[in-house]
């Protein structure tokens, strides 16, 4: 397959994972040989998410004006992530290049069944061009999800008690190991017990969950370590070295899941309630032919975890996790039986550019 250029436009609307999901795609398309022009209207999360920057992929300012050094010269490919609609100079030259560049709208994750509907349609623009909707998702009939081409054999040679110990981070004798990404928590309180009810050692990454676990009095049997912002590469290694891992919204959740460990997913809380069935769309998915009993109890977990669990809400509970371990790493042998987003996305823009 030819190499390709492409323009990635990135709105940061809140939270990290925005940019998270926009770096790591430039970051991979970059290692396929490909160049990137990563535009993004505030880049400041790259000082911890990506502090060496990547060969290949270059970070322009988001401006109304077309950015001065890309003047006429649009890409192959330009990819507005998340609908956020590139600047109207730089759509005027779109239309002007011949041959047209593909025009893709990578949309956000669901395991909802419309995705494999919706993956692959075109809109028509006013402009003459064809917008492509790609959808990224947990079935071979949608567009994948992000996945290096080295990540396994990354993470069969990592050294976990290495890692641990060289940050500070080691656990006791006996003690497991959880990390803490979140939003605002429902039941913080009620989880610390449980978190506890084994010697653990929660690593708290940055967010809303930590003044309010600073404030409460910790369970005998729970310590804490609050962690700094980590690069993407680190926060992987986090991921890949606990023995549960609490992640939220898109990028985190997807690399909890390469990371095969019993996962905690807090889902974006959307004020329609949206969110609600995509939590169960994905549960579906994920726990199609786990073990009844073990199906059962990490539904109920993730509902607490999200404070879905209507009616009258249970105690929290954690699943048998080398059980969860278990299916964790099943579901992950799934998952890599469909191609990665990053090739589904080339392959995807070359056809469309007539030039499969
Ligand atoms: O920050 P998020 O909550 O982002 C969310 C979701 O993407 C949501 O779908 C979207 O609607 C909303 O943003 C606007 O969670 P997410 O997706 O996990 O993004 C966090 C990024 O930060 C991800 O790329 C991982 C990265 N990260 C690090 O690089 N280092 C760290 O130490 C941590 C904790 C995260």
């Amino acid at each position: 397959m030819g190499l390709l250029r492409w323009d990635l436009f990135c709105r940061v609307i809140d939270n990290h994972g925005d940019l998270g999901v926009c770096w790591r795609l430039a970051r991979d398309l970059a290692a396929r040989g490909d160049t990137v022009r990563l535009v993004v209207d505030d880049a400041r999360a790259l000082a911890w998410m990506a502090p060496q920057g990547a060969a290949g992929v270059e970070v322009l300012p988001w401006s109304d004006a077309p950015p001065a050094n890309v003047g006429d010269v649009v890409g192959d490919v330009v990819v507005e992530a998340f609908g956020c609609d590139p600047p109207p100079a730089f759509v005027d030259a779109m239309a002007r290049r011949r041959p047209p560049p593909v025009w893709i709208n990578l949309e956000y994750l669901s395991a909802e069944a419309y995705v494999e509907r919706s993956h692959g349609l075109p809109s028509p623009q006013s402009n003459g061009l064809h917008k492509w909707f790609f959808y990224p998702g947990f079935t071979p009939r949608t567009g994948g999800l992000l996945r290096e081409s080295a990540l396994l054999q990354q993470q069969e040679a990592f050294d976990r008690q290495a890692w641990l110990a060289a940050h500070g981070w080691a656990p006791r004798p006996g003690e497991r190991v959880a990390s803490l990404f979140s939003y605002a928590l429902p039941r913080l309180a009620d989880w610390l017990p449980v978190l506890a009810a084994q010697p653990t050692l929660l690593l708290a990454a940055p967010g809303p969950a930590v003044a309010p676990l600073r404030a409460l009095p910790l369970p005998p049997g729970l310590r804490v370590i609050e962690l700094p912002w980590l690069t993407q590469p680190d926060y992987d290694r986090l991921l890949w070295s606990c023995d549960l891992n609490a992640v939220r919204g898109e990028d985190s959740f997807v690399r909890a899941q390469w990371a095969a460990a019993p996962l905690l997913w807090q889902i974006y809380p959307q004020h329609d309630g949206a969110h609600a069935p995509k939590l169960e769309a994905w549960l579906d998915r994920c726990l199609d032919g786990a073990p009844p009993s073990l199906a059962l109890a990490v539904r109920r977990a993730q509902r607490q975890w999200n404070g879905l669990d209507a009616g009258a809400p249970a105690l929290p509970e954690l699943p048998d996790l080398a059980a969860w371990r278990a299916w964790q790493q099943a579901w992950r042998q799934r998952l890599l039986a469909q191609h990665d987003l990053t090739t589904e996305l080339r392959r995807f823009a070359l056809e469309k550019a007539g030039k499969p």
